[in-house]
């Protein structure tokens, strides 16, 4: 049976016209948690958050929440010899971050079942992501598990010494990781005293991303990747991105202020706390993020810098904080409505394409699917393709991660 598009509206829905905004809901009781602020100016700077930093650290390291797996595994020379004497590529190795699940959960096993690839699942929760590997049938030697908390950079950093450790050879590194928090009234933050969804999807990814690029440059594999995982709902080019609240990180100022919701407010635009939007601010990052390192790294070092967009994986882990009744009707919205919808399978295997796949080695590219499964170069949205802001982006959270 074909479901109306009304049926998903609840009672609390309020449509009309406000400015450029096309409708707006009440955020608690709604299937679309949104709502609409304005843009108000004041001076912003980038604040020193380092006492809260040392003080997060300490706090992390009395509770023993730098834990990680290390791993005896080094990496042989780029060929390996088979039994008719052919030479053929070694095992890449991957990090993905997020690989406990969904679609991080998908692409670790497509790829370790090529058995061309190691992946190293980087992880906040180490049993969790060790079950999961495990219930999709990973052939215990295909990967290996590291301690990853992304709204730590602490924990950020302690990972790369760890990978580093390891001794592993990094060919591609996969940005996935994420949190939604849509129905939060109020911000939390991470250690760092970032707003939570901006920290953990964009700001632990760009300090990991920016140390790791070192790793990837000495890599001797020959199509090196560095992927960060974007979505259709930042781009307000498509219909999906025009569901309010819509991404906009305006002139930079909350980001700029650090995100603490203290002295600035916790979002980046420096409006009033919206979990639904921080999450699209969060993603535009990551979409611009992939083109500043582009523009910054990719004639030197010849790494593939990329993003994507999956599909609509509505099934996932990532909507666990909506309310039970978007959890419920989400799904069949978006396959039989929208028929975006895509399973965490299929996604799983567009994503080790990207990471794998010789035809999408381009640098600088957004990839997107269409409806029979075929990768094609998408574009991005005005914002997200915004070269002046991407750099701006890009220079406030270097200070803010403390790389500046
Ligand atoms: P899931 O919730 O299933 O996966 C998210 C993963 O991120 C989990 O493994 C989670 O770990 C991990 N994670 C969250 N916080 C942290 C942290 N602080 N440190 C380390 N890892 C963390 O969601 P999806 O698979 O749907 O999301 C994966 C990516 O796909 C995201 O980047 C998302 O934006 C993107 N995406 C998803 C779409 C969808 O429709 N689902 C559409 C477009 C893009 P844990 O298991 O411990 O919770
Ligand atoms: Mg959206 C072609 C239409 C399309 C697609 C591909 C998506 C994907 N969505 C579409 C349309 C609509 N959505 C429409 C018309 C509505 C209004 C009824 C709608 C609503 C909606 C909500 C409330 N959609 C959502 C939400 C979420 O909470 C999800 C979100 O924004 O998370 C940030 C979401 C999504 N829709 C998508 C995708 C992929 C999502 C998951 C978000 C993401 O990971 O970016």
């Amino acid at each position: 049976m074909a479901l109306q598009a009304s049926s998903f509206l609840p009672s609390a829905v309020t449509v009309h016209k406000e400015g450029k905004s096309s409708f707006v809901v009440k955020k608690d009781s709604a299937f679309l948690g949104i709502s609409i602020s304005d843009h108000h100016k004041s001076d912003f700077s980038v604040v020193s958050l380092r006492s809260k930093r040392s003080l997060a650290k300490k706090s992390n390291q009395s509770r023993g929440l730098t834990r990680a797996q290390t791993t005896s595994i080094t990496t042989p020379s780029i060929t390996r010899a088979t039994t008719d004497g052919k030479k053929t590529l070694r095992k890449g190795t991957v990090v993905i971050t997020g690989a406990s699940s969904g679609l991080g959960l998908a692409t670790a096993k497509s790829l370790a079942e090529t058995g061309k690839w190691h992946v190293v699942m980087a992880c906040r929760n180490f049993l969790k992501a060790e079950k999961a590997a495990k219930s999709v049938g990973m052939a215990k030697d295909s990967y290996t598990v590291m301690h990853l908390d992304l709204a730590s950079l602490d924990s950020v950093r302690q990972f790369v010494d760890n990978f580093r450790r390891s001794e592993m050879s990094l060919d591609v590194l996969v940005c996935n990781a994420a949190v939604y928090l849509p129905t939060a009234k109020e911000p939390t933050f991470t250690a760092e005293g970032f707003e939570l969804s901006v920290g953990t999807n964009h700001l632990g990814h760009f300090l990991l991303a920016r140390l790791l690029v070192d790793d990837l440059k000495k890599s001797d594999y020959p199509s090196k990747r560095l992927i960060i995982v974007g979505s259709i709902t930042g781009n307000t080019n498509t219909l999906a991105g025009n569901v309010p609240p819509k991404a906009n990180l305006g002139d930079l100022r909350g980001l700029a202020g650090g995100l603490n919701g203290l002295n600035s407010s916790a979002m980046i635009d420096g409006n009033e706390f919206d979990g639904a939007k921080a999450y699209k601010d969060s993603k535009v990052c990551n979409m611009l993020m992939m083109q500043e390192f582009h523009k910054r790294y990719h004639e030197e070092t010849g790494i593939a810098f990329s993003s994507l967009y999956p599909g609509c994986i509505a099934t996932t882990g990532l909507f666990r904080e909506h309310i039970p009744l978007f959890r419920l009707l989400f799904p069949p919205f978006q396959k039989y409505i929208t028929k975006g919808y895509v399973s965490e399978t299929e996604a799983g295997q567009r994503l080790a394409q990207v990471v794998s796949d010789p035809s999408l080695l381009k640098s600088g590219v957004y990839w997107s699917w269409n409806k029979n499964s075929a990768s094609f170069e998408n574009q991005l949205s005005q914002e997200a393709s915004d070269a002046e802001k991407a750099r701006k982006v890009w220079e406030i959270s270097e200070k803010l991660v403390g790389l500046a």
